[in-house]
């Protein structure tokens, strides 16, 4: 069964921290050699697969991950500390798509699987760095790179943990509505659920888990009695059978025999289904009946080995505990085998090389993540650091590429936040 959890989220990773500008204090110097030192790196924005997860419920709660920025480097030649990495964990089968593009990015399919998805910026470097025999007093520093930021639509698609089964109208969607957002119909004749419905359940300070229900079986239904077994398959690869037994109208003789007809259409369906583990819920509690019935049969499933609880999912009674062992059991059980992702589509990059584009007569336009991070970086209020950036610019080809396409000397040229004349890149 697949069932698509879905959340939208903002990440990015951190700014890369300023190189400083200083000198050395020396004793009658008044100036000595360039001290300033390297900005920190900023941290990763990483994502990581884990199976303590099963649904996107945590992270519908927070929004916005962001790590740290990187600290700016320091006089004496200290650098700036690295930013801490903002580490996202995710449920194991979790896509990570650009929201914008829609471009899938990642797909988290193993568990511990770790994905930097923004590698955080670079430290600028210090003024130390740029001295040179020729000259030896640098006064200029470069500026960190910016982290980057990115929207991203995350889905889950998993198959439930806890599969519904019983007789018709043992309560079985009656108790998925109790226990979780799912809203399907209930009433008071068999057969009412036709279509299967999944929630997700989230027992309070424990981890959420989903749950199926399914419509209910009768003695016969791998035979294709009532509505048959068709619904089965959809709950073969979940990880739990939560068994819901009406004990409200029954002697001790039919409960059991109750119980015995579902386990053996079971059985008959597939050897898998009937390996998986079984948790029996006496349901209907509320009701007189029930509870003069309950302890005996309490007695012969436990002396089975069948774990049972008594609720109610029309009063809640006994759903606690319940949720409480089926959230811990889920815990140490394997992770469920995940659906395939489209494996088609490309993964994330950020290999570009520059784009110069003229918008209108005269004014152009520059994209690529190296040039912009270039501009970004460089501290336009120090005439040394233009300097460096005019030799970079032209080392990338860059001025070469606007002389072939004609740009003329008072052509605006835009890259990131700011605006150059064309001749500006020279004189
Ligand atoms: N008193 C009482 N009635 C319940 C309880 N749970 C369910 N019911 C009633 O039992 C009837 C059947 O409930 P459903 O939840 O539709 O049962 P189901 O197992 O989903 O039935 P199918 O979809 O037909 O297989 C409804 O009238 C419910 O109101 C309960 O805990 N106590
Ligand atoms: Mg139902």
């Amino acid at each position: 069964m697949k069932f698509v959890d879905e959340v939208t989220i903002e990440v990015s990773s951190g700014n890369g921290g300023n190189g400083a500008v200083a000198f050395r204090r020396e004793k009658f110097v008044p100036m000595g050699g360039p001290s300033g030192g390297d900005g920190g790196k900023g941290g990763d924005l990483v994502f990581e697969a884990t199976d303590d997860l099963t649904t996107l419920y945590d992270l519908s709660f927070v929004r916005v991950h962001k790590a740290e920025n990187g600290q700016n480097g320091q006089i004496k030649n200290m650098a700036g500390a690295n930013g801490k990495d903002c580490v996202v964990k995710v449920p194991v089968g979790t896509l990570v798509y650009d929201l914008e593009s829609g471009r899938l990015l990642v797909d988290m399919e193993h568990k511990g699987q770790r994905e930097i998805l923004l590698k955080g910026g670079r430290g600028g470097m210090g003024n130390a760095r740029f001295a040179t025999p020729t000259h030896r007093t640098p006064r200029s520093a470069e500026k960190g790179e910016p982290g980057k930021k990115l929207r991203l639509r995350l889905e889950l698609k998993l198959l439930a943990d806890v599969g519904l089964v019983g007789l018709p109208n043992a309560g079985k969607s009656t108790f998925l509505r109790a226990v979780s957002n799912a809203r399907p119909k209930v009433a008071d004749y068999p057969f009412t659920t036709l279509t299967p419905s999944l929630g997700i359940v989230k027992p309070e300070g424990l981890n959420s888990f989903c749950v199926a229900d399914i419509p209910g079986l009768i003695e016969g239904a791998h035979e294709g009695t009532g509505l048959g077994t068709q619904f089965l398959k959809h709950i073969e690869r979940t990880r739990i059978l939560l068994h819901l037994i009406d004990v409200s109208q029954l002697d001790m003789e039919n409960v059991t025999k109750n119980y015995d007809i579902i386990m053996e259409e079971l059985r008959q369906f597939s050897e898998k289904l009937a390996e998986k583990p079984v948790v029996v819920a006496a349901n209907k509690m509320d009701l007189p009946d029930s509870r003069e019935l309950f302890p005996d049969f309490q007695k012969e499933m436990e002396a089975r080995g069948v774990k049972i609880f008594p609720i109610s999912g029309a009063t809640k009674e006994g759903i606690d505990p319940l949720l409480k062992y089926l959230s811990q059991e889920l815990k140490e059980l394997k992770t469920p085998v995940m659906l395939e992702a489209n494996k088609d589509e490309k993964l994330y990059e950020f290999i570009e090389p520059f784009r110069i584009e003229e918008l209108e007569e005269g004014y152009w336009e520059v994209t690529g993540p190296d040039i912009e991070r270039l501009v970004a970086m460089t501290d336009f209020a120090n005439d040394e650091a233009i300097a460096r950036f005019r030799q970079k610019i032209k080392r990338m080809g860059f001025i070469d590429e606007l002389r072939t396409l004609e740009a003329a000397d008072n052509d605006t040229i835009s890259i990131g936040d700011m605006e150059f004349e064309y001749h500006e890149f020279f004189d």
